[in-house]
């Protein structure tokens, strides 16, 4: 197992997941009603009534998460009085950390010196403010670090859920103890198991109040179910605690996929996304020069459905994340489909736009390559599919005639049929997202082709090279 940040915190709840047979960390967000005129005496009970319901529930559940409105009306010496009542159970500090790296470092510093042993970080904030965090997990000797890739709510679609690949690839690289991921929808929580691999943790609230089944998360792949209001605003909650532990517990979770590689999992992620979309087919199709092909790649459609084009946007920019040795100045793309996806990647990664036209304009200065370019700038070229290459020539040789410094074309599938030799005699490399026979090979270990289909497929792309 890959050293996770937070071992100490990490292996309590694995233990007490087993001791107490529950896979349910309480939400104690009893604050959330409090009057904010309320007495001191009431804040005082506050306190009172969370160490009781701690102590009542606490057989029943791996830990305990404090939520801001506990803290705002009791302080954070909040976590100080529930480790004197319950000092078994872990304290998860659900502050959703999201500013700066200096700023996190100093709520991170005051959350783990008050004794809370994990804290909720946001995704969206980057690499570096999450680091911050890391650091002083790190310096209060290894703390847990929780990172929100998704949430339960249903606004959560609109921002958050379109970067939780992106996001969840970073919790790998960081080595965060967990994710949050939505309890309330399933299918979300095992695509992001199967984009962390085995290791992080996987927290899914959103059971009970907000719709989600008791054990739904646990059996797409999550570790444990974060549970609020059905628990303290129950009649008994320790009973109901209970029944969850169970509910929790009978599931059977699935079998956890070793960890692939990043270069499988790219491709894998790309042929599942093709699949989908039905920009990759499997039948008998005629191709334009009239011979038969036992597969037909159309990634026009992928535009058409928002979030694959935004998934692949960015298994695009992780890709050239991988490979920081190609520099470039400009992206062009190559019509028509090249130059949707370079406008994608452009827009994100902020890089000036070319493309180039395939026959000149007929009127004012007859050009080719449309956009900004100076003499010298060096341009990657972008588009869909090669078979042989000729229209990535064509278009490299207009950029050239520009001015233009190419050497690099990226495409998403290489058909595997001369471009990469046909590339090479004008001194271009040609990287592309996937191969067809590794696409074809994914979609057979996803159970989408049959060992039959593979090995038929792959018969044909070898006969054609
Ligand atoms: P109930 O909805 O009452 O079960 O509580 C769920 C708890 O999980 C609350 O403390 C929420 O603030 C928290 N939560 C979500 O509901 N959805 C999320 O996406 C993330 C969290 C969280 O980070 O804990």
């Amino acid at each position: 197992m890959a050293k996770l940040f937070g071992q100490a915190f990490v292996r309590t709840l694995e233990e007490r997941t087993q001791t107490n047979q529950t896979r349910v960390i309480h939400a104690l967000d009893i604050a959330n009603t409090l009057s904010p005129d309320a007495p001191d005496s009431a804040r005082k009970e506050l306190i009172e009534n969370a160490c009781h319901l701690a102590a009542a529930v606490g057989p029943h559940v791996v830990a305990i998460k404090l939520n801001y409105p506990l803290v705002l009306a009791t302080g954070v010496e909040v976590a100080h009085h529930l480790k004197m009542v319950v000092p078994e159970l872990p304290l998860i500090a659900d502050f959703k950390v999201a500013d700066i790296d200096n700023t996190n470092a100093w709520i991170a510093r005051h959350t783990f010196a008050a004794g809370f042993d994990a804290i909720i970080v946001h995704g969206f904030i980057g690499d570096d403010a999450i680091q911050a965090v890391l650091d002083e997990a790190r310096s209060y000797g290894d703390r847990g670090v929780i990172l929100v890739v998704d949430m339960s709510h249903p606004g959560a679609t609109q921002f958050i859920h379109p970067q939780t690949q992106q996001m969840a690839q970073m919790a790998v690289k960081l080595k965060v103890s967990g994710v949050i991921a939505p309890g309330t929808r399933p299918k979300h929580v095992s695509e992001i198991r199967s984009w962390i691999g085995s290791d992080p943790l996987i927290l899914a609230p959103g059971v009970g109040a907000q719709g989600g089944k008791p054990g739904s998360a646990i059996a797409a792949g999550a570790d444990y179910e974060i549970i609020g209001r059905s628990i303290y605003q129950a009649k008994h909650p320790a009973i109901k605690a209970k029944e969850l532990a169970q509910q929790t517990f009978e599931v059977k979770p699935p079998k956890r996929r070793t960890t692939i590689t990043r270069r499988d999992a790219l491709i894998r992620d790309i042929a599942m996304l093709l699949d989908d979309t039905g920009a990759i087919k499997f039948g008998s199709f005629t191709l334009a020069s009239g011979k038969t092909s036992p597969y037909y790649i159309d990634l026009r459609v992928i535009p058409s459905y928002p979030h694959a084009f935004s998934n692949l946007t960015n298994l695009f920019i992780q890709w050239l994340n991988e490979h920081p040795n190609i520099s470039f100045d400009r992206i062009a793309g190559v019509p028509t489909a090249g130059i949707s996806f370079a406008t994608a990647i452009c827009n994100r990664l902020n890089v000036p736009l070319l493309y180039v036209r395939s026959t000149p304009k007929k009127y004012g200065r007859q050009k080719r390559v449309e956009g900004l370019l100076n003499s010298g700038d060096q341009v990657l070229v972008v588009d869909d599919l090669i078979t042989d290459g000729g229209s990535k020539i064509d278009a490299v040789k207009a950029l050239r005639e520009a001015k233009a410094k190419v050497t690099e074309v990226l495409v998403v599938v290489d058909r595997e049929q001369g471009g990469v030799e046909q590339l090479a005699t004008e001194k271009l490399n040609l990287h592309s997202l996937a191969t067809i026979s590794c696409l074809v090979q994914a979609l057979g270990k996803e159970k989408r082709l049959t060992k039959q289909e593979v090995d038929q497929i792959l018969a044909y792309i070898s006969e054609q090279k």
